[in-house]
């Protein structure tokens, strides 16, 4: 069979180059499909579409703009199990992961599509009396959609829904791990008629995704993924007259657990903060901050339940962890945890080598870790502690003293994506909410989850800019002044 090809000015194209590479599965190295690899000269051919598009795309109202997205929100709702098994066979995400990243992708898709009927912009008063001003909103023009595997669905829809409904064309390279995810999306727009060039999508690895960013008329570049990658685009963007960049990073993220918290919620938080998506969200929490009254009970509880995680088939209801994504999530975890032990932390829960008949038969293959659990006193030379692995690697902290000592811990890393506090006391929570440096703050839950209509995003090396809710539209969006003379006598 022919490789699976680019969609570019509303047609399918193997592109310029003659490189493809192939889609498997994590779990099970089954091979799910072959991709021809774009190359530079395949996203400059999309960009020249995209822009092409432009004034078509713009003479539509934005309800009209939105039709086409609501297509697509039924097609997701419809097809909601069928595609969580996809991501799940293609990511490794347990299943009720993978069909929520389905949901969550038609979330996004509802309220882009129906923001449409909302205002977009301001009646401003005027210092002259005979003139009406207005703040209005214009497309920015080509927006680049660069997007990792994690969320191969919903991520995607966070990029390209409320981009495409306030105007913009877009140019989408995909995430290499996950590219059967994204040319059944792009299927999906082809369903719907969209006009030819509004929507592109060019497969392929970095050198693609470079040249989106070096592409000049792309004018807004929206990048989900390495801090790593996020900060060369930052840097070649960063000042460029008409050009803008919107970036959302990882994190080294960390749920606080104070003397006045409740164990029930803090041992479900840190589980569920640890290993879902076996710790492969940018909002997994990698740090434990726990207070030396409750230490003991609460290390004894988490080690107990990391101990019996289970790990297996992402495709069975039982699995709370599937395999990690990739052989290089794989080595970087192996990597940190090694540097744990030279950094001399007290290993408690080392399963990173899975033991005989935990893998379930016929899996063999696939990239299978377990939970690896250490505890270490506060050091802040630590690498272990400061370095996002986004893999199940889990350091708990003790601290002594009040919530400023925890909040301080928490704080004392480059990153600053989302942090969580768990509390029954009302003023640690509130001092937690004031002093996290975090973009995402979660009070007595697990720290992860996102709502479309929430801002979502990080601060410090964690990025800028949220890339959902109504800030976003800022992201996609150019603010323009219109004054008109409102004279009604003619002199
Ligand atoms: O990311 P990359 P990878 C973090 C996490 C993970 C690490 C590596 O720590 O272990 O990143 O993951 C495209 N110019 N996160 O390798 O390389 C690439 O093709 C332009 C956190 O997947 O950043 C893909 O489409 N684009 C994160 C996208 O960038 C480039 C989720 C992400 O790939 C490029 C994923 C370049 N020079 C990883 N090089 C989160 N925030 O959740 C690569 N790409």
């Amino acid at each position: 069979m022919a490789p699976h090809g680019h969609y570019v000015d509303g047609d399918w194209r193997t592109g310029q180059g003659t490189a493809t590479f192939e889609s498997r599965s994590p779990a099970t190295r089954e091979r799910l499909g072959e991709f021809a690899r774009g190359t530079p000269a395949d996203v400059e051919e999309a960009v020249a579409a995209a822009e092409a598009a432009q004034d078509e795309w713009r003479a539509l109202s934005y309800i009209d703009r939105a039709e086409f997205l609501w297509e697509i929100y039924h097609e997701l709702r419809d097809r909601h199990d069928e595609l969580g098994a996809v991501v799940s066979r293609e990511c490794g995400k347990e299943i009720s992961e993978g069909k929520a990243d389905v949901t969550e992708a038609w979330h996004m898709v509802e309220w882009a599509a129906g923001n449409a009927r909302h205002p977009h912009g301001d009646v401003v008063p005027s210092e002259i009396a005979a003139k009406d001003a207005y703040m209005r909103r214009k497309p920015r023009g080509v927006v680049g959609c660069i997007t990792p595997w994690n969320f191969p669905v919903a991520i995607p829809f966070w990029h390209m829904a409320l981009a495409l409904v306030e105007g913009n064309t877009v140019v989408w390279k995909p995430a290499e791990q996950t590219p059967y995810c994204a040319q059944i999306v792009a299927e999906m727009f082809d369903d719907t008629g969209i006009p030819d060039g509004v929507f592109n999508m060019v497969q392929g690895y970095g050198d693609a995704g470079n040249a989106v960013v070096e592409n000049d008329a792309v004018d807004t570049v929206l990048f989900t993924g390495s801090a790593e990658v996020g900060h060369s685009i930052a840097e070649k963007l960063g000042g460029v007259p008409g050009r803008d960049v919107v970036l959302e990073m990882g994190g080294k993220n960390a749920v606080v657990v104070t003397e006045e918290a409740d164990l029930d919620i803090a041992v479900h938080a840190a589980v569920m903060s640890a290993f879902k998506t076996t710790g492969q969200r940018c909002v997994s929490a990698e740090r434990l901050v726990v207070h030396e009254d409750v230490y003991d009970d609460f290390k004894a509880r988490f080690v107990d339940l990391a101990a019996d995680v289970a790990v297996g088939d992402p495709l069975d209801e039982r699995t709370f962890m599937g395999p990690l994504a990739d052989a290089d999530q794989v080595e970087k975890f192996r990597e940190y945890n090694a540097l744990a032990r030279e950094e001399g932390v007290d290993v408690l829960v080392d399963r990173a080598e899975l033991a005989d008949g935990e893998i379930p038969d016929g899996h063999e293959d696939g990239f299978w870790v377990g939970p690896f659990v250490y505890e270490t006193d506060y050091d802040p030379d630590l690498r272990c502690i400061r370095e996002e692995v986004f893999g199940p690697h889990v350091a708990l902290i003790p601290y002594a003293g009040g919530i400023e000592r925890a909040v301080e811990i928490h704080n004392a890393v480059d990153y600053g994506l989302a942090g969580a506090v768990i509390s029954e006391d009302y003023r640690q929570l509130n001092y937690y909410r004031d002093h996290a440096e975090v973009g995402l703050s979660y009070g007595n839950l697990p720290c992860i989850g996102a709502e479309v209509h929430l801002p979502f995003g990080g601060v410090k090396k964690s990025g800028h800019g949220p890339a959902s809710a109504r800030e976003a539209i800022e992201a996609v969006t150019e603010r323009t002044a219109w004054t008109l003379n409102n004279a009604t006598e003619i002199e």
